[in-house]
């Protein structure tokens, strides 16, 4: 099996840097075909608590731990790991048929996710995002004002935490301007289609016949 057309992207960020509403502007470009490749979020196993609004199968599969760790035990994670006192984890089945299909495929996932993804797959194009200020993440994870200062001094360290992970990965975006930074991840994402690589997948038969002698 040669390489896919399609290429595997992770996405980490501290909490309050803005990366859920950054790949949802990416999906809508793919939508309106302002990318190379078609885009599609990898939908994650957990084990926490579904919030209201979100639904099984869409945001996340929702599973308890036993039916978690019987997964593990099944070796159908690519990657998992303990985020927050709950089991996140990146099943394996789907990825690959996306990417030979020529879709791009996003992973919202955390630094040791990352870790283990890039260990098995030197591939992976990896994205960190960050908040412009450390104020400016502080009133972001306030939460508007309505949390005790202990609640929100955790989610601060957590953030710090994640952030502290920055250099393992191969592109930063921060995001201040909204527009800005989704134009970053934009570029980032079609660059990588446009590679030598890719195009020779996707433009075989255009390449053959400007090049008949
Ligand atoms: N390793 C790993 N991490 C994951 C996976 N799915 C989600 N996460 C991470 O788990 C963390 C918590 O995710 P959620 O419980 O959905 O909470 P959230 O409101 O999205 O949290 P933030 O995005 O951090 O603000 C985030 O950093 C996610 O990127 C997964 O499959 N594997
Ligand atoms: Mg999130």
């Amino acid at each position: 099996m040669g390489k896919p057309l399609g290429n595997l992207f992770i996405v980490a960020a501290p909490s309050g840097a803005g990366k859920s509403s950054l790949i949802s502007a990416l999906l809508s470009h793919s939508a309106e075909q302002k990318l190379n490749n078609p885009a599609q979020l990898s939908v994650s196993h957990t084990t926490r608590a579904p919030r209201e609004g979100e639904v099984d199968g869409e945001h996340y599969h929702f599973v308890d731990v036993s039916e978690f760790e019987a997964l593990i035990k099944q070796d159908a994670f690519y990657e998992y790991a303990k985020v927050f006192d709950n089991y996140y984890g990146t099943s394996k089945a789907a990825i690959s048929d996306k990417l030979d299909q020529g879709i791009d495929v996003f992973l919202d996932i955390d630094w040791q996710g990352a870790r283990q993804i890039k260990a098995l797959n030197p591939e992976v194009i990896s994205i960190f995002v960050l908040p412009p200020s450390i104020e400016a993440l502080r009133m972001r994870l306030d939460g508007r004002g309505k949390d005790a200062p202990a609640v929100i001094a955790k989610r601060m360290q957590e953030a710090v935490s994640e952030m502290s992970h920055y250099d393992e990965f191969d592109y930063l975006v921060v995001n201040d301007d909204f527009n800005k930074a989704v134009a970053d991840f934009v570029s980032i994402v079609n660059s990588q289609a446009l590679s030598l690589p890719k195009q020779n997948l996707r433009h075989s038969d255009l390449l053959a016949s400007l090049t008949k002698k």
